[in-house]
């Protein structure tokens, strides 16, 4: 078939998929619509991955080209619109703009949402509380460097409900606006991303250029797009904001430096049928008491996926997480009967294992 004929027979598939996309968008609107004289919540992961879980298993059955990956893309996005459409509502994330923690938000959110960078974890908490954002995107964990303690006492302080997880993969580049890397003098990004790149520095004989520790990597891009003897170590999006080009992607010394994220809001999701459980657990100090504890677990046969302890105040907590709603009939006997000593954080449509 010739380019023209191809191109005649896409036309008209984009005509049939703008009718159908402004079809569905009516029937949301009507959801948008019954949500508001109930006061339900409008984001609904659980249903999301209904419907995409669906729509994977139907492509497989009809042999479709889309991989699972580009479903989710184009599907995420959508609803992303169809949110909108209900009713706007921002997402509040750890800044600032093209940071790691933006791209989680905009992995969850797609690129149409209202987005407010926050310079700390504890202002994201403070907006959403407020209402100034009805999400709230933080990290919670990354495997090169454990757990965000901030995350964990603004989860202990405020009544906010964890609503969705976010994995993403942390990638470095390497950007500078300078010809030769040889010239580089300086090399801007967070202290801990130094780390995470020492043998990429090493290998480029760049170890013992000055290396300046700035707030985000994203403000790294910014100072490197200002002196052409200068680098960033930063997130590509960083890099492409602020037009520096990148010499070197992926430079990171761990491949598999992961980093997952929660979005905070202040309701409550229904049980999806593939849950987490996140939770403060605060035991008395006597012999036996987290044992004790734990078997519950194994005696209601729920599987435990992390547990770390953690001070706040000088009190030794545990932060614990385990699969089940909390509304599932196994975990319900348990958190009943430590309703004095656990605080839900929420349940969660599970998206990953561990970081
Ligand atoms: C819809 C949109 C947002 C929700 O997060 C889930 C699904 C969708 O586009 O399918 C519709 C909707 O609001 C709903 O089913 O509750």
């Amino acid at each position: 078939m010739r380019l023209d004929d191809l191109r005649d027979k896409i036309d008209h598939i984009d005509s049939t998929l703008l009718k159908l996309y402004n079809r569905r968008m009516d029937l949301v609107h009507q959801v948008g619509k019954l949500k508001q004289t109930t006061g339900a919540p409008i984001y609904r992961p659980e249903r999301e991955k209904d419907i995409l879980n669906r729509l994977k298993k139907e492509n497989q059955k009809m042999g479709g080209k889309l991989t699972d990956a580009a479903i989710d893309a184009l599907f995420l996005e959508m609803f992303a619109v169809s949110r909108n459409l209900e009713l706007p509502e921002g997402v509040a994330y750890l800044g600032p703009e093209a940071s790691f923690t933006h791209q989680a938000a905009e992995n969850k959110f797609g690129s149409m949402s209202e987005y407010l960078p926050i310079s700390s974890i504890e202002g994201v908490f403070r907006a959403v509380q407020k209402g100034t954002a009805k999400f709230g995107v933080v990290p919670i964990e990354n495997s090169s460097n454990g757990i965000v303690s901030d995350t964990i006492n603004c989860l202990d302080t405020y009544n906010l409900k964890i609503i969705a997880e976010e994995m993403i993969d942390v990638h470095f580049a390497f950007a500078t606006l300078g010809e030769s890397y040889h010239k580089i003098t300086k090399i801007y990004s967070k202290d801990i991303a130094f780390g995470q790149c020492r043998k990429f520095l090493q290998d480029l004989g760049l170890e013992s250029v000055e290396l300046v520790p700035v707030e985000s990597t994203a403000k790294a891009a910014r100072l490197a797009s200002e002196d052409e003897n200068s680098a960033a170590l930063c997130p590509s999006i960083a890099a492409k904001l602020y037009h520096i080009p990148i010499r070197f992607e992926n430079v990171e010394d761990n491949a598999n430096n992961r980093t997952r994220f929660f979005v905070i809001s202040d309701f409550e999701n229904a049980i999806s049928g593939n849950d987490k459980t996140s939770m403060l657990v605060r035991l008395t100090n006597t012999p036996g008491a987290l044992v004790n504890f734990l078997n519950h677990f194994e005696e209601a046969k729920v599987n435990l996926t992390k547990i770390k302890s953690h001070i706040v105040g000088g009190e030794s907590i545990f932060f614990i997480e385990c699969h089940g709603h909390k509304e599932s009939d196994l975990l319900k006997t348990i958190l009943q009967k430590y309703q004095n000593e656990i605080k839900v954080l929420g349940s969660y449509v599970k998206e990953t294992d561990d970081v």
